[in-house]
């Protein structure tokens, strides 16, 4: 069916898996979810880690380029909207380590991982917020886009996983209106409000596209992710629907995708676009964006920032035990 997908590294035919592998592979085929204590072969465990902690790192991260914007909101209502917004993506964060940890690894070691370049977050927040229509495209397209991915994500087949996504689901879909209703007015205000609405649009379109990932010919994951219904459609797939959803979203607020070839295809049902510039994509997730080096540097700073308050809790912890244990050992 997905002839396009190049075929990962370690994927199995059945003919290669053994007998646990089948079961595990039967249970998965049946729509069943896999829980944390059961059995689950080494590199779905590892896929579900890598994915859900790049996920959860993308979160935290995400909120960098909106926090930039709390204090300049251009109204009180505005302001009360981002703050929210910005706090939800923390609450994602934190079901998303939360999920990950059930798999065996701990928080501080996929933190210890970002920072030191070893895991991943989503290329988009390597992109400036320059000004106010900014935190509206944000909103529209970088959630919107978000959201046509982790839809699916709900069916996932990692039960701690798919729990997550449920509850992030519910909270994005606020967030891409709040975004759709920024450029709403920007778009309906003055020549140079629509001027700025435009000009958001025309800088985070691409980078919105890259965010499903490299197109399914060089996606070294996909096929076996697949396989274990850890993702459920390629990220090409998710793309086409992006654009097909949000075309017409743009058309309304009278904005033009920056696009010369975009065109719709009677014969399809669907837009034809142009694909994003894939050197800048394969460059912003080696660490070379425009904003890489200080997004980075944020989180290791908050990270150092929060050592004395972490050591302080670990301290209060080891104290408490201590007379616990001394209260326990003077009652014998
Ligand atoms: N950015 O083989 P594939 C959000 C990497 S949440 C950076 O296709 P896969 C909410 C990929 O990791 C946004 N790296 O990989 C919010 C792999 O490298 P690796 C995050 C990317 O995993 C909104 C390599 O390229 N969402 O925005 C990207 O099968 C507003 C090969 O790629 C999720 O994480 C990228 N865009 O498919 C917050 C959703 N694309 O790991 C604040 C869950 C690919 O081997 C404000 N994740 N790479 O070193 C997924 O669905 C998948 O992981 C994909 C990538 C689709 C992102």
């Amino acid at each position: 069916m997905y002839a396009q997908l190049v075929k990962s590294e370690g994927t199995k035919s059945r003919e290669e898996m053994s007998p646990e592998e089948i079961a595990f592979q039967e249970r998965i085929d049946r729509g069943e979810k896999i829980e944390p204590k059961e059995w689950m072969p080494e590199g779905y465990r590892k896929t579900l880690i890598r994915q859900i902690g790049q996920h959860a790192h993308s979160e935290i991260v995400g909120q960098l380029p909106e926090g930039n914007w709390i204090t300049r909101a251009p109204t009180l209502e505005r302001k009360a909207i981002l703050l929210a917004k910005v706090q939800d993506e923390a609450g994602h964060g934190l079901y998303l380590y939360s999920a990950a940890e059930t798999l065996g690894v701990s928080r501080d070691d996929l933190l210890d991982k970002l920072h030191s370049g070893n895991m991943k977050y989503s290329s988009i927040f390597n992109y400036p917020t320059l000004n106010w229509a900014d935190i509206g495209a944000v909103g529209w397209l970088v959630d919107g886009a978000a959201i046509m991915n982790q839809v699916p994500l709900q069916r996932t087949s990692y039960g701690p996983y798919s729990r997550a996504m449920i509850r992030i689901c519910k909270e994005e879909s606020f967030h891409q209106r709040q975004g759709y209703d920024i450029m709403m007015k920007m778009a309906a205000g003055t020549p140079e409000q629509k001027a700025m609405a435009q000009d958001a649009m025309n800088r985070f379109w691409y980078p919105a596209l890259m965010m499903f990932g490299p197109s399914d010919k060089d996606s070294v994951h996909s096929a076996q992710s697949m396989q274990w219904k850890i993702k459920i459609n390629t990220n090409d797939e998710l793309r086409q629907k992006f654009v097909d959803q949000t075309v017409p979203q743009a058309h309304y607020l009278g904005l033009t995708i920056p696009d010369e070839n975009l065109k719709w295809n009677e014969e399809t049902g669907a837009w034809d676009f142009s694909e994003p510039d894939w050197s800048e994509f394969f460059a912003v997730i080696a660490g070379n964006g425009p904003c890489n080096e200080e997004r980075l540097g944020a989180r290791v700073k908050a990270w150092e920032d929060g050592e004395w308050f972490r050591d302080g809790l670990m301290a209060h912890a080891k104290k408490a035990d201590a007379r616990r244990a001394a209260a326990k050992h003077a009652a014998e």
